[in-house]
């Protein structure tokens, strides 16, 4: 048996890369559908490759996940580069999520704020800087049409295997292109409406002496899809923890409630406004799928 990691699946068809690079097709065994297992980009696998005659061979074993995420659906992650871009415009309450969900998975986040030729006055990297200064997340700009920012970033992405996830059009692919020299397709933004084309269709993952990198389809719809208990929101935002047991109530949502030491510290600058109300939005939302739960 061989051992290769997955770097392409498509239509029930796997790329795996072994040890020194030679690709194969495999299919997956039918055992993996009973057990409900579905190989993954990331995946490490060992396989039987397909005999001559045969189109493509077999993945007999997928080995044990250090992480997974559902979107986009890519395993062993270690590092979330959530990447955005001043266009087309940042959708912040995406990055919140995201956010949270590698923080679920336990993945280090890492903000890349792409095409700073384009970020008059640095409205965006600025932004980006304030809001997310106390929630653990790094931020790195670049800018991959003027070859900007990247040595800090590749240094930074070294031993990681990175996912660069994100709305459609931000440049992904192009950074992608331009940190590694490769030569993905990647697409204009739409004129009318602004907004990235969906040119990348299929996870990829490329390797650069120790650096593993997963391309990615760009979205722009994510949903909180596993219902929690609306306390532990709280808990994925690192910038509430110095007030944690200082409210008057106990457990305190940091709603709307009454002496909320949270709430307090937004008032006077030390929590930024703008992720205090995003929380807020996903604070609701997160409440009424707990309240439907069992309906
Ligand atoms: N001005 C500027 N444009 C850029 C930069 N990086 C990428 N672009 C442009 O942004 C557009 C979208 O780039 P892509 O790399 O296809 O974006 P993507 O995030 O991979 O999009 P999807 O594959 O659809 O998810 C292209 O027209 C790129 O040329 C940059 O740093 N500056
Ligand atoms: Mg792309
Ligand atoms: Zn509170």
């Amino acid at each position: 048996m061989m051992e290769g990691i997955i770097v392409q699946g498509r239509g029930g068809l796997y790329t795996v890369r072994d040890q020194e690079g030679i690709e194969y097709v495999l299919r997956a065994k039918k055992k993996f559908r009973w057990e409900g297992l579905s190989p993954l980009v990331g995946d490490r696998i060992s396989f039987t490759p397909g005999e001559i005659s045969d189109e493509h061979g077999w993945i007999e074993t997928i080995h044990p996940r250090i992480s997974q995420c559902l979107r986009p659906p890519v395993a062993n992650v270690t590092l979330l580069c959530i990447i955005v871009a001043p266009q087309p415009a940042p959708d912040w309450l995406l990055v919140d999520k995201l956010l949270i969900f590698a923080r679920k998975q336990s993945l280090k986040p890492l903000l890349i704020v792409n095409k700073t030729d384009l970020d008059d006055g640095d409205t965006s990297i600025r932004l980006a800087q304030s809001m997310y200064a106390g929630a653990e997340m790094e931020v790195y700009s670049a800018s991959a049409r003027e070859e900007r920012g990247l040595a800090e970033i590749r240094q930074r992405l070294s031993g990681e295997t990175c996912c660069f996830s994100g709305q459609s059009g931000v440049g992904k692919s192009t950074l992608l292109n331009a940190l590694f020299g490769l030569t993905q397709e990647t697409g204009d933004i739409s004129r009318k409406i602004l907004r990235g084309k969906n040119t990348t269709r299929h996870a990829q993952l490329f390797t650069f002496d120790d650096i593993q990198v997963i391309d990615t389809p760009g979205f722009s719809l994510l949903e909180m899809d596993e219902v929690f208990d609306p306390v532990l929101l709280r808990d994925y935002y690192p910038e509430f923890a110095p007030y944690e047991g200082q409210c008057r109530f106990s457990p305190c949502y940091h709603g709307s409630e009454p002496g909320c030491a949270v709430l307090k510290a937004a008032q006077e600058g030390a929590i930024h406004p703008q992720r205090l109300e995003r929380y807020h939005t996903l604070l609701a939302d997160c409440r009424q799928k707990w309240r439907e739960r069992y309906d």
